[in-house]
């Protein structure tokens, strides 16, 4: 009964492990195909992180995530300073009813929020196609910097009220590598099929 979630416990303190020693890649790889010589029939584990298209797109992608859940948490932080609440029952809660209410530094960050929903997202899905067709790790990693610089500096640029255009400049940055990214997606797909 215990082997299973035991294997489990194994397997996953194995690859802790194995991140923490800091071994060079050459070696952690060599080790692999002798495993993999060894047992061809076992399945090949870490297949996607030696994808160094895909490792640079997850890497990105998590530290804009992050970013967005940083946005989230300012939002909270600038509510609760200006008392202003979304809804009734935490108005109550800090004072009053009259603390339901709106105000533009809120707004302000929420629409920050939803300019990250409508970036970001689409991101995560392109990143990763793009980076699961073999483009060029290098040409990829280009692509995911321009954009991830692009959208840190739109967050700053739309919170702290910096001087215009540079959010839309950002903004503008940010979308070239997407359409790049968007394009040799449909080329491919497009050459496959005729
Ligand atoms: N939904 C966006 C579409 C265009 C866009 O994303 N523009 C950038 C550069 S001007 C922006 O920061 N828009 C402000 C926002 O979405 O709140 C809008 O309404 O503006």
């Amino acid at each position: 009964m215990w082997r299973l979630p035991c294997l489990c416990l194994f397997s996953t303190t194995k690859t802790i492990l194995s991140f923490t020693s800091f071994r060079p890649l050459k070696e952690v790889k060599l080790q692999r195909s002798v495993e993999q010589s060894k047992h061809p029939s076992a399945p090949r584990s870490g297949t996607m992180m030696e994808n160094e298209a895909f490792t640079a797109f997850i890497f990105y992608g998590t530290l804009l995530v992050l970013k967005m859940y940083a946005v989230a948490i300012i939002t909270g932080q600038v509510r609760l300073r200006k008392k202003v609440f979304a809804n009734p029952e935490d108005a109550l809660r800090h004072g009053g009813l009259q603390y339901h209410r709106e105000d533009p530094d809120v707004e302000r960050c929420l629409r920050a929020h939803r300019n990250d929903m409508e970036n970001i997202y689409p991101f995560l899905f392109l990143g990763a196609v793009y980076s699961l067709l073999g483009p060029d790790p290098d040409v990829a990693r280009i692509h995911f910097l321009v954009f991830f610089f692009g959208r840190i500096i739109h967050t700053v640029a739309y919170l702290l009220k910096l001087r215009a255009p540079t959010r839309s400049v950002a903004y503008t940055v940010a979308q070239l590598p997407c359409f790049s990214m968007a394009l040799q997606i449909l080329f491919k797909v497009l050459r496959r099929w005729w």
